[in-house]
């Protein structure tokens, strides 16, 4: 190994730890959930686990292995992105199976509300020497009922062309590649970004352990992360790809859809461009908590 990608690997794992107390300060309010789904939901996952004990005849050595693993998941911080990784696309399609609208896909540990606004039309932050191809992204934010939607927000955030994020890898400017679009009078907008890299996940911390413990790989394909939301509508949160990334077959955290693979194309200079829309659910009586 290099210096270089020591030092890489290192701002990856601080970006594990630092997921961790992103979602203390977000989750302030304790969530009160009744006693009987509880006891439900315990029961079940508990039973599901002395299954794979029965059929898999678990060592004790084994079980000890298990213990010293799951203590260092919490020592390193990285229970939420074990939880985003391994366990919210479950979630996530249980809570949008419902919908009519544009599929959606899990949020991942690396969300910041409150990125820069800006006009229908506009470039995110980036750096002046931004790594990347540049790509013009436009498309309209319509309702199921055929509505275009002016003054929806598209809210975009990306890792840079290293596969970091900002506020979660050090050196980067706290709001580089991310930021708030408002779509215009017809619902449209048009962003101006770069195309982000595969991400690697951490590979120092007890999930990075696991992955090569267990011989996997611990890639997601390149992405686009966003959170589309107009008033009386479900707010959407999806992912977007790119096709031919190797990684959209077998995505670490089982979040790619077909319906979410983009089809850019090359301006011929060096830059390109991709048509892509969202269309919202209303809100219905029935309608769940989504994020
Ligand atoms: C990511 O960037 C991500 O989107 C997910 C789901 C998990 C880990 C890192
Ligand atoms: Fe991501």
């Amino acid at each position: 190994m290099t210096e270089n990608r020591s030092e890489f690997d290192a701002k990856a794992a601080e970006s594990g730890a630092g997921a961790t107390e992103a979602f203390r300060k977000k989750q302030k309010a304790a969530v009160h959930v009744p006693a009987e789904r509880v006891s439900a939901m315990a029961t079940d996952a508990l039973q599901a686990i002395h299954e794979v004990i029965r059929k898999h005849q678990m060592t004790y050595e084994e079980y000890d292995a298990l213990k010293t693993w799951l203590i260092s998941v919490g020592e390193d911080g990285e229970w939420p992105l074990f939880l985003d990784v391994w366990v919210e696309h479950v979630v996530e399609g249980v809570n949008t199976s419902h919908r009519e609208g544009s599929k959606g896909s899990i949020e991942g540990p690396y969300y910041v509300p409150g990125a820069p606004e800006h006009p229908h039309d506009g470039t995110i932050a980036m750096r002046e020497d931004e790594p990347g191809t540049p790509l013009t992204w436009s498309g309209q934010v319509t309702s199921t009922s055929g509505e275009a939607l002016g003054g929806a927000t598209v809210e975009l955030w990306h890792a840079d062309g290293n596969g970091f994020y900002s506020q979660y890898a050090p050196g980067l400017p706290e709001w580089n590649l991310r930021g708030t679009f408002v779509s215009d009078g017809e619902g449209r907008f048009s962003i101006h970004t770069v195309q982000p890299a595969p991400y690697q996940i951490p590979t120092d911390g007890a999930c990075g352990r696991l992955i090569a413990a267990a011989g996997w790989h611990a890639w997601r394909p390149a992405h686009l992360h966003v959170k589309v939301s107009a008033p009386g509508h479900e707010l959407l949160t999806a992912q977007l790809y790119f096709p031919g990334d190797p990684h959209n077959e077998d995505d670490i955290a089982s979040a790619v859809k077909p319906e979410l693979v983009l089809d850019p194309q090359d301006a011929g200079d060096g830059t390109s461009s991709v048509d892509y829309g969202f269309v919202l659910d209303p809100v219905t009586a029935d309608s769940p908590t989504t994020r």
